[in-house]
């Protein structure tokens, strides 16, 4: 390794003494203008993970759905996955060294990890639109180059292209080809074959809104316009020619505030959609006669997909483990409707797609979806190959029918993360298939009325949690308050936990009323403020 060649770049993106950050939820999130050093650093372990994996590692610049302000890097493992946890140990460790420790640490990682440094590194880097990012991927570039490593910078892309370009590389194109157009391609030919049966019964073509945040996901879907069929009409809305990313609008905003986004004009009953930021999470709405707004969240999302699955496999009689995994956000109506009405197997992991990636790993068909429309599904191997065969060999129409499907599903899938983009085709091809509208898919099951909050205090690292993040264990006293406060409402469930992306605290809380569930985030917000450290003002009531 060429420590002179590091020390001397890193001066360049040299860590101011003090500053220190934690790989998170979703990797590094914070004000961008703290981020130089971590970004160089990202570059440098990528290009180490890459030497120990033997393969082509990723590295996203993007902070989602935070404001325009914040930035962030997510890096992207082998098969497109997240990177994996113990990694994710020594990137804080990297991020936090001061200059005169950089080179132990990165010594102790190659020990620690046995990294090959004579083997050939290559990494792949993606950013958003953020002002900041052009330079911070810069700053990634110059660590890949400090260690000699070789990169190839797609530029402007959604996360979820930058994750299937790893998975492309990797597979040495068998997943699909590592361009933008072979994304394109691989998605809308498994897009139009799906649809092949539906549009001959349908009367005109579809239409959806789509909210794109003010970000990369609007850039993308206008490049791929052009490779989708002529039965599908998408309309672009918030698109960054007008308005700030994510500032009222954009996936996380719809959901929090359970309403429609700034900058979309809803005709009743219409169809619309919103993605985030970098694209990788999707929610669904429509307002109906009355003017009411309704929310069809990931857990929605995950039911649609889940029931259209379970249909399928039993139609090819194939015997095939399906099950869907949620995080403590999923509505309790949700569940019980996959339970009890759908009679499919829900697992409760953790909050962050990498932990419902992979507890979904452990079945032949894993959904995973976060209530905040992050997900996607797993088949693995031996299922994919099962369901390829038997669409081209069954002899039975109607089940080499549905193997078909179930192929083209495949296909249209982004198997690596939640993609909005490919989320959405599903969804579409779903609903068509289904001769579904997004009423009748809304009607599947009622949400709980529910409300998310955030409180500010002084270190979020006093609460831990356990059981999924459903109960605290720390600090004392905050759980007995929580339980208390529950039992004296209807049907209630509350939880708190740190972000991983903020440095706030989120409270969720959901009840037999939206009264009843706005007083109860309330009662438990003021609990976390006084049992927590809160900082500036007390929580205030819900409007
Ligand atoms: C990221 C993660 C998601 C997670 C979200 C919020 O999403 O990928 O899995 O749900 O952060 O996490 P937290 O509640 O810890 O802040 P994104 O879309 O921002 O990358």
């Amino acid at each position: 390794m060429d420590f002179d060649a590091v020390t001397k770049y890193s001066a360049l993106h040299a860590k101011p003494p003090g500053l220190s950050s934690q790989y998170g939820t979703a990797g590094f999130r914070t004000k961008a203008e703290n981020l130089n050093h971590t970004m160089f650093r990202m570059g440098l372990l990528a290009v180490l993970r890459s030497k120990q994996t033997k393969a082509t590692i990723g590295v996203m610049v993007t902070a989602s759905h935070n404001p325009e302000e914040d930035n962030g890097v997510k890096l992207i493992d082998p098969l497109g996955e997240m990177l994996a946890p113990s990694w994710e140990e020594h990137a804080t460790c990297l991020a936090n060294a001061e200059e005169p420790e950089l080179q132990t640490v990165l010594s102790d990682i190659c020990q620690k990890e046995a990294v090959d440094l004579q083997h050939n590194a290559f990494v792949v880097i993606g950013r958003d639109t953020r002002v900041s990012s052009k330079k911070l991927s810069q700053s990634v570039i110059d660590g890949v180059s400090a260690l000699g490593g070789r990169y190839h910078d797609y530029g402007l892309v959604t996360t979820p292209q930058l994750h299937y370009m790893v998975c492309c590389q990797n597979t040495h194109g068998n997943y699909g080809t590592a361009t933008v157009e072979g994304y394109y391609q691989k998605l809308s030919k498994a897009f139009m074959q799906l649809i092949k049966q539906a549009v001959s019964r349908k009367d005109g073509p579809m239409h959806l809104k789509i909210d794109c945040a003010n970000g990369i996901g609007a850039l993308k879907l206008k490049e791929m316009e052009h490779y989708l069929p002529e039965c599908l009409r998408i309309h672009i809305d918030n698109d960054g020619s007008k308005g700030k990313l994510n500032h009222l609008c954009g996936a996380d905003f719809v959901k929090v505030h359970q309403k429609p986004p700034v900058g979309l004009e809803m005709k009743t009953s219409e169809r619309c959609c919103s993605f985030d930021g970098d694209a990788d999470r999707i929610v669904y709405y429509y307002n109906d006669t009355t003017g009411r707004f309704h929310l069809l969240d990931g857990d929605k999302i995950a039911t649609l997909i889940s029931t259209f699955l379970k249909e399928l496999l039993v139609k090819t009689g194939q015997t095939l483990t399906l099950a869907v995994i949620q995080t403590a956000y999923a509505n309790g109506s949700s569940t019980r409707y996959l339970e009890e009405a759908m009679k499919v197997p829900v697992h409760c992991a953790k909050t962050g797609v990498k932990h419902l990636h992979h507890k979904a790993q452990g079945f032949d068909v894993g959904v995973y979806f976060e209530a905040n429309g992050h997900g996607t599904v797993l088949f693995s191997k031996a299922a994919e190959e099962k369901i390829r065969q038997q669409a081209e060999h069954e002899k039975d129409n109607i089940k080499r029918e549905a193997a078909k499907i179930l192929e083209n599903t495949i296909d249209l899938i982004n198997q690596t993360v939640g993609d909005a983009i490919s989320d959405m085709l599903v969804i579409e091809a779903i609903l068509a298939l289904k001769n579904f509208t997004v009423q009748q898919w809304d009607a599947m099951y009622t949400d709980l009325p529910n409300r998310q909050l955030k409180v500010k205090v002084a270190d979020r690292r006093v609460i831990d949690t356990t059981d999924a993040e459903r109960r605290a264990v720390k600090p004392p006293g905050l759980q007995e308050k929580i339980d208390a406060l529950v039992k004296k409402v209807k049907w209630a469930r509350a939880f708190v936990r740190p972000s991983g992306t903020e440095d706030v605290v989120r409270v969720y809380a959901e009840a037999d009323t939206q009264e009843n569930a706005d007083k109860l985030a309330h009662e438990v917000s003021l609990a976390v403020y006084h049992l927590a450290g809160g900082a500036g003002e007390e929580p205030k009531p819900v409007v």
